[in-house]
């Protein structure tokens, strides 16, 4: 496929949201480079951006939908596969009813744009309770605490990370991520930046990673402590009166009850349990109040831990009383262009957070935000009873490699009566479907960062045609997402629903939410007239115009003129930047007292744990395993690109030296892990990178399973790391997946000589 001159492309990949341009080298093959006239990106790209080229042209790439016939996958007519599934799932609904087909959104829910617009219209349509997503093997916690102190599980504070003084990083590594729930484009160079201007960057992790080599300082912590960490840090601003709410003193309640809580978490009493000694806990706590500015920032290791809610909680609580909250250089808000939960309804005050409107059948876990918790779905499956999941949709993700106890997992979804997974390559979860549609490649879809740009260190808006036009075998992936709308919904009684009405059902009703939110430019119009102005042009284009031209820097449709439209976005191909982030405290809150509540019952209540774990712990505890992630790979997937996966293999165990000479384990060699639900043998390679009592293994790999087409990966495998992790582990506030942490036995593998 040829495309004109250069176009401009958004990656899709990571959180980074970096600007590329595609073109041709003089071989005429494509070739992504960064854009150095991008607005947030200026330049930036690491290997997996390169590499969308590769993915574009990976032969093993779906380009054809499939259907299962005779137990075999073959190729199908579109219509052929939407009729499959019309039946399919047809006849789940009719017998079992709509609860039973669940839906897994994968982690691509979070970077394509027709799923992030779409996927509520299937789910409208489809009327299941039983939706799973990768939030809940990931920032659930962090939601859950989000919305609890702030209002919506779209409040997550962002270190303001271009005039931050001093950052402290738990458990995230964005050498190799590139930032989370922190979008911004080249990480190592902003950090770099922080040291640069004099400021101090501290690392607490497991493993002293590529990200801790480039800090100040780098502090060991035992796996799944943070919450102890946190609160002999809280404790120790009460203790030294280090405590300065600043300009936000009348915007907070709470104070004294996390001053009541921490009382007796010091950081004496914290200190074995969490591996670091309390000189250091005093000595960081101090250091960070007295910084001008400052924020901690926890990630995937705080969160997808036993205490990942508490964690997440005690973050901020430790930056609003320390004073570096809502202000220049401290933990911030974005103000999204598209606006948002953080924009919408009245300023100030809000209905606040609502949990546990229903649960799951077999353990009772609440739901969250609309969805359950993704470590049940196997049991939810597998259990019989009324209620069972009988049918499943997996759209943009690998569950039977990303979520605990794959292999459980594996062995229900083999059970279940019919499953549809719409994705760009036949994977571990694939292989088991009955109808496969494929997405079109990145390089084929326009791109707006709805979700990511609420999380943008600097306030910012791009967007990006397709870059290559979509073949025309191939169909946008709205266009699909519709199509299964229809072949699911109710119906009038008339016949089928047609996928241009659900369209259309679908832009009148966000225009119909538009016109009634108080906190949009378009606030009481008239909903014909706005419906008008947007065109008749179906897809993402106008509802992201619509979301862009109401939005906090919108035209709102005249009302503004030069604020924000598509069309301004599309004759700035490089983006419009939206300036450094704003204090948000007070119009932001959307809590029912219209203030930061800093002392939630719920996290009060689950805090209990903290007191009774560290009264249990006595002493040595055993081998606990952690994951990692790689720069050149994108969890489960990225796999089958060569350039990206040759080399050194990654798949392998880190084994602190100590451990390794006690456990008679060699560089090189091979150890089986073992924990409560399953065992495997892995390569182990020897590093005192990695604390004593921890090994790590990356998650993602494990390919080369029958049935699957990613020949490249097949030929790098490696092994799941979620044949370890137990489902039965979980953050009991969020119901998120524990995948640090995990008691493992390691033992040598004799290997026999040959
Ligand atoms: N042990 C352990 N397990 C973990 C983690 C960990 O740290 N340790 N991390 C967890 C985290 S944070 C996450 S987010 C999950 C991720 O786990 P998953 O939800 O399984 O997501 P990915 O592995 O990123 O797979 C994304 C899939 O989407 C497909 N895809 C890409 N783009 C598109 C598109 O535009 N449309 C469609 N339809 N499909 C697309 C890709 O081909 C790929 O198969 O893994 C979790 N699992
Ligand atoms: N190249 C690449 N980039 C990615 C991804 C990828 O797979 N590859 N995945 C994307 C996704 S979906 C996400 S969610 C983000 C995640 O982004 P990050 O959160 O930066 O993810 P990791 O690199 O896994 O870093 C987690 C760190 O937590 C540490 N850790 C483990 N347990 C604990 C603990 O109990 N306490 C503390 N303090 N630390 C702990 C681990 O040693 C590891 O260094 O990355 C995104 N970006
Ligand atoms: S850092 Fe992330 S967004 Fe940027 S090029 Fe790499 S994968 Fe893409
Ligand atoms: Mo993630």
């Amino acid at each position: 496929m040829s495309i004109d001159g250069t176009a401009t492309v958004i990656c899709p990949l990571c959180e980074a949201t970096c600007g590329l341009t595609l073109d041709h080298d003089d071989q005429g093959k494509l070739r992504l480079r960064g854009n150095d006239d991008d607005v947030f990106s200026r330049g930036f790209i690491c290997p997996k951006g390169v590499a969308l080229a590769d993915l574009h042209d990976d032969p093993d790439r779906l380009r054809t939908p499939l259907v299962r016939r005779d137990g075999r996958l073959v190729e199908c007519t579109w219509d052929e596969a939407f009729e499959a599934v019309e039946r399919g799932l047809g006849r789940v609904i009719e017998e079992h009813g709509r609860h039973a087909v669940a839906v897994y959104l994968g982690n691509a829910g979070a970077h394509s744009l027709s799923l992030m617009l779409y996927l509520r219209s299937f789910l409208a349509a489809l009327g299941s309770r039983n939706l799973y997503t990768a939030s809940s093997v990931d920032q659930m916690p962090k939601q859950v605490s989000g919305a609890l102190m702030f209002g919506s599980g779209a409040h997550l504070p962002v270190p303001d990370l271009d005039r931050t003084d001093h950052l402290v990083i738990l458990g995230a590594n964005p050498y190799a991520s590139n930032g989370s729930l922190m979008t911004a484009p080249d990480m190592p160079g902003r950090l770099r930046d922080i040291r640069r201007r004099g400021g101090k960057v501290v690392v607490v992790d497991p493993r002293r990673t590529q990200t801790a080599k480039h800090a100040d300082e780098h502090v060991f912590i035992r796996p799944g402590t943070d919450a102890f960490l946190l609160a002999a840090m809280a404790h120790t601003l009460f203790d030294e009166n280090l405590v300065d709410l600043g300009r936000l003193q009348p915007h907070v309640s709470g104070v004294e009850e996390v001053r009541a809580l921490v009382e007796h978490l010091t950081p004496e009493a914290v200190a074995t349990h969490c591996g670091v000694d309390a000189q250091t806990i005093r000595r960081m706590t101090r250091e960070f109040a007295a910084a001008p500015t400052g924020a901690i920032y926890g990630r995937i290791g705080t969160c997808t831990q036993e205490f990942g809610t508490l964690a997440s909680w005690l973050v901020d609580v430790v930056n609003v009383l320390s004073g570096h909250f809502d202000s220049p250089g401290g933990a911030m808000f974005t103000l999204p262009a598209t606006g948002g939960p953080t924009t919408r309804g009245a300023s100030g005050r809000g209905k606040g957070a609502q949990f546990g409107r229903w649960t799951t059948r077999v353990r009772n876990l609440p739901e969250s935000f609309g969805e359950l918790p993704v470590a049940a779905l196997a049991e939810e499956i597998d259990v019989p009873g009324d209620g069972q999941i009988r049918a499943l949709v997996t759209v943009g993700g690998n569950p039977c490699v990303s979520t605990p106890n794959v292999a459980r997992l594996t062995g229900a979804l083999e059970s279940l009566d019919f499953m549809v997974s719409l994705d760009l390559y036949l994977h571990e979860t694939v292989r088991l479907a009955d109808v496969v549609l494929p997405a079109p490649s990145p390089l084929e879809q326009p791109h707006y960062d709805v979700l990511l740009n609420n999380l943008a260190v600097r306030n910012n808006a791009r967007w990006a045609d397709p870059a290559i036009p979509l073949p025309a075998t191939q169909l946008p992936e709205w266009e699909t997402l519709l199509r299964l709308a229809a072949a699911v919904a109710p119906g009038d009684g008339t016949g089928r629903v047609d996928k241009d009405v659900i369209e259309q059902l679908t832009i009148t009703r966000a225009v119909e939410l538009t016109v009634h939110d108080e906190g949009s430019r378009i606030f009481g119009r008239d909903r014909e007239e706005i419906l008008a102005a947007l065109g008749d042009t179906p897809g993402p284009e106008r509802l992201i115009d619509l979301a862009l031209r109401s939005g906090p820097y919108g035209d709102g449709f005249g009302t503004n003129p030069g604020g924000l439209t598509l069309q301004q976005l599309r004759d700035q191909p490089n983006g419009v930047d939206l300036g450094p982030l704003q204090p948000r405290i007070p119009e932001t809150l959307r809590t029912r007292s219209g203030t930061i509540e800093l002392a939630p019952q719920p996290l009060l209540d689950d805090a209990k744990r903290l007191r009774q774990r560290l009264a249990e712990t006595r002493g040595a505890t055993g081998m606990v395993l952690i994951g990692r992630r790689d720069l050149r790979s994108n969890n489960s997937w990225m796999h089958n690109i060569e350039m990206l996966v040759r080399g050194k293999p990654r798949c392998t165990l880190y084994v602190n030296p100590q451990d390794a000479e006690r456990l008679q384990l060699q560089d090189g060699g091979q150890a089986r892990v073992s924990s409560r639900v399953g065992t495997l043998v892995a390569p182990v390679e020897v590093t005192d990178e990695i604390m004593p009592g921890v090994v790590s293994l990356p998650h993602g790999w494990g390919h080369g399973q029958p049935g699957t087409r990613q020949s490249v990966a097949a030929e790098y495998a490696g092994v799941n790391s979620n044949l370890l992790t137990d489902e039965t582990l979980i953050d009991p506030l969020s119901g998120n997946a524990v995948l640090n942490g995990i008691p493992v036995q390691v033992e040598l593998v004799e290997t026999a000589l040959v």
